[in-house]
């Protein structure tokens, strides 16, 4: 569970995630891809080349579905109902995926951030993501 420091922490890290939004998401995308190749298999229809449109665009759209999270870390389920059937009914993404895109997006924090990065943001926001992927897999049948 996060906690009320680990909620101001991620609020105020958060902050330098704002304008971003696009470039880590792209980044987060393309590490996740290179290291866990499986996971393109859910991205047939996109051009994967480095810095390709749809990679820009996904991954602004899921640093923006995080953004949203942030805003609204005591009632996540509401925040991310949508987003939930869409994974869970439509998209049917292995949870396993949802570690993978997390680990990948932990790494590019932790290089845009830099000392920012400390030990504590780090669990912060491991427990965020968890909490983010709990709530959008667990609408699996
Ligand atoms: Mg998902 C669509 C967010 C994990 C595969 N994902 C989306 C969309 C958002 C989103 C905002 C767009 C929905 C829309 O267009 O209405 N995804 C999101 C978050 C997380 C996540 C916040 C976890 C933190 N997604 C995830 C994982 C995979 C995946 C782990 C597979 C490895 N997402 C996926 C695919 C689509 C989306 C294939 C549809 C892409 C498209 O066709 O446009």
């Amino acid at each position: 569970m996060v906690s009320i420091e680990e909620k101001q922490l991620i609020l105020r890290t958060w902050e330098k995630v704002l304008g971003h939004q696009e470039d880590f998401g792209a980044e987060a995308l393309e590490r996740l891809f290179k290291v866990y190749p499986s996971t393109k298999t859910y991205f047939p229809h996109f051009d994967l080349h480095h810095d390709s449109e749809q990679i820009r665009t996904h991954g602004k759209k899921v640093v923006n579905a995080l953004g949203e999270a942030v805003q609204h870390l005591d009632n996540l389920r509401a925040a991310l109902s949508k987003l939930s059937d869409l994974h869970a009914y439509d998209l049917r993404v292995d949870p396993v995926n949802f570690k993978l895109l997390s680990h990948s997006f932990q790494v590019v924090l932790a290089v845009h951030l830099g000392e920012e990065y400390t030990p504590q943001v780090h669990v912060a926001y491991d427990k965020f993501l968890a909490a983010v992927s709990a709530v959008l897999t667990e609408k699996y049948r």
